[in-house]
């Protein structure tokens, strides 16, 4: 195991101590464990590994040590075997509802007997967790709301994570002999930011074949329906995935069927009809003569197409990309000819929201620049946190002068082709104040406010803490504007066309967070707010440098939000991000 993969295990540890109401020093011990770990060298942890020096490590006692070597050597601990088995498998499950802590679950489970989720519902339902002291009706109505998210959420995946899943198995298909073509279809395709399943399409005249290779993927664990074309399986994360094979003749109208959405089907479908066609699965067919339409195309009296582009041409429309296909005026702008050039992932030149080692990231300035640098990007923005995030290890004055001293340093000394803005992910406090005073955010090349407390405001104040944040002058943009968490928290109850309004007036830009848990500000504002002006930084959040990849996610959302490169800062030369930065 790696130190950071062990890390994880401490906390895991930290964690279960906690909810079995340990003593507060061991939980605080393997906690603080971890984030030794975590700042520490990998080879210098081998080196004290080797020697069997770990302990020398302030902080890391002998048996801590011990632990961390059984799970370097080995990647189990036999400790943790046991620390999982004592505890009712219910309560570890009671951490996955959001806002619940260890501490609170220990204080349900002793005083109520309460052992699952289930039970803990039915007794918010009977009002007996607001009874227990520390609770209150308040703080019931939220756990009980955790628990219906959590089903909700339990239901669909990351996007990001099932592309993981969907890829190679497109690529799998792609080079079986039988298989003529192969496409992924449904939300994945569209770029969805969660997905409910995966769903593929494939041509082929040997659908038996196809289907086997399909359901005994390794990775498949349970078939939930088997048929000649149609299938349908489970994966071990639980995400599902539907299999369609159809000859080839079929393939183009199976794909944009399956590729939807429903209302953008129901829109091309009355389209096709107002020109006495009839569109579906099957294909595109007369409304006039005998029979079903499936019958029709499968007697070949069907229109043939070649591709996607040829099927949308016979009913008069540009080629729509998938990620437009959301029933959201893409017809009537294809129709025009003037659907958006929409950005590609190509057109990034940087990216301004990335942390260092300095705050909570897990590599130093000279790694991520280097890395940004491999992904040719001509400026990379350095914006850690601010001393109010102390969670995130966020940086003082003193410590933030420090670092853009040291990256001016780096920047003149021409060691990196990448050139690094140095800024600040600067906290807004609870009443849209900064978390710096002018003086200092003066002497920063710009800086990005983010809330990180306080997300339960109510509309009224969070607006106006977001609206007076958004119109300080030394604010270059916002960040992760909603704080939402996909599939694990809502985001914060704001006036957003009011905060739009004030961004576009006082040339603030607004943040598309891309970190693939983010995406915020949501895919589904940003066209009307780009068209009226307002200015979008595509920003990873980066806290490593395989972080920084994550702009893709980024770009994902942002074609679903018809932006083009013009409305993207990190599309543009540094020079003239340089110039922005100085006017703003
Ligand atoms: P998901 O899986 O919930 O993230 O969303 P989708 O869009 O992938 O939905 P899914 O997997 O149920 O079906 C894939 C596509 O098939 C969907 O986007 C449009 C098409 N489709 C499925 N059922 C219907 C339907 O009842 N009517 C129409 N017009 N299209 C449908
Ligand atoms: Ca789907
Ligand atoms: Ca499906
Ligand atoms: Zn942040």
């Amino acid at each position: 195991m790696t130190k950071n993969e062990i890390a994880e295990v401490l906390e895991e540890i930290a964690t279960l101590l906690e909810l079995k109401g340990e003593n507060p020093f061991k939980i605080r011990a393997y906690g603080s464990g971890a984030r030794i770990l975590e700042s520490m060298e990998q080879v210098d942890v081998d080196r004290l590994l080797e020697d069997d020096d770990l302990d020398s490590v302030k902080g890391i006692g002998v048996a801590l040590a011990q632990k961390i070597g059984e799970l370097h050597a080995t990647g189990k601990l036999e400790f943790l075997i046991k620390l999982r088995a004592s505890i009712a498998p219910g309560l570890v499950e009671m951490l996955e509802v959001p806002g619940l802590g260890a501490k609170k679950i220990k204080a349900i489970h002793g005083k109520l007997g309460v052992n699952s989720i289930e039970g803990l519902a039915k007794a918010c339902a009977d009002g007996k967790v607001a009874e227990l002291a520390g609770f209150g009706a308040k703080s019931q109505d939220k756990i009980a709301e955790g628990i219906r998210n959590r089903e909700a959420y339990g239901k669909r995946h990351l996007w990001w994570l099932a592309q993981e899943v969907g890829r190679p198995i497109v690529e799998g298909l792609r080079k079986l002999p039988q298989v003529v073509r192969a496409e992924s279809a449904g939300s994945s395709r569209r770029g969805m930011e969660t997905v409910g399943d995966l769903d593929f399409i494939v041509a082929s005249a040997e659908p038996e074949l196809v289907m086997t290779w399909f359901c005994e993927l390794p990775e498949v664990k349970e078939v939930t329906a088997r048929g000649e074309t149609k299938s349908s399986v489970r994966f071990e994360s639980g995400l599902q995935a539907d299999l369609r094979i159809v000859p080839d003749e079929q393939f183009v109208f199976a794909l944009h069927h399956f590729t939807g959405s429903k209302d953008h089907n129901v829109a091309m479908r009355q389209r096709a009809l107002e020109r006495g066609l009839s569109m579906s699965e099957w294909g595109l067919v007369s409304v006039e003569g005998e029979g079903t339409a499936k019958e029709k195309a499968e007697r070949g009296e069907g229109e043939g197409v070649k591709d996607e582009a040829a099927l949308f041409a016979k009913l008069d429309l540009e080629f729509i990309p998938p990620a437009l296909r959301e029933g959201r005026g893409e017809i009537e702008a294809a129709e025009q000819g003037e659907l958006p050039r929409l950005i590609e992932l190509g057109d990034l030149r940087g990216a301004f929201h990335n942390h260092t080692d300095a705050s909570d990231g897990k590599n130093t300035l000279a790694e991520m620049t280097a890395a940004a640098e491999a992904l040719g990007w001509e400026y990379l923005g350095i914006a850690d946190h601010s001393k109010s995030s102390f969670q995130a290890n966020g940086l003082n004055e003193e410590r933030l002068l420090k670092q853009v001293e040291a990256i001016r340093v780096q920047n003149e000394s021409g060691k990196f082709r990448t050139h690094v803005f140095a800024g600040s992910e600067v906290d807004i406090l609870t009443d849209g104040r900064l978390d710096f005073d002018d003086e200092v955010l003066a002497q920063l090349d710009y800086t990005v406010a983010s809330v990180h407390n306080a997300l339960g405001q109510d509309e009224a104040t969070m607006t106006a803490r977001l609206i007076r944040a958004v119109e300080n002058p030394h604010v270059t943009m916002l960040g992760h504007p909603t704080g939402r968490i996909l599939l694990r928290r809502e985001s914060s109850k704001v006036d957003l066309a009011k905060v739009i309004d004030a961004a576009i007036a006082n040339e603030t830009i607004i943040e598309l967070n891309a970190s693939p848990w983010r995406l915020d500000l949501d895919w589904r504002l940003w066209r009307k707010a780009a068209e009226r002006g307002l200015m979008c930084a595509i920003n990873p959040d980066a806290h490593d440098t395989a972080g920084l990849g994550h702009v893709a996610e980024g770009v994902n959302v942002a074609r679903k939000g018809w932006l083009e490169a013009k409305h993207v800062l990190d599309t543009r030369p540094l020079a003239d991000v340089k110039q922005y930065f100085r006017i703003k």
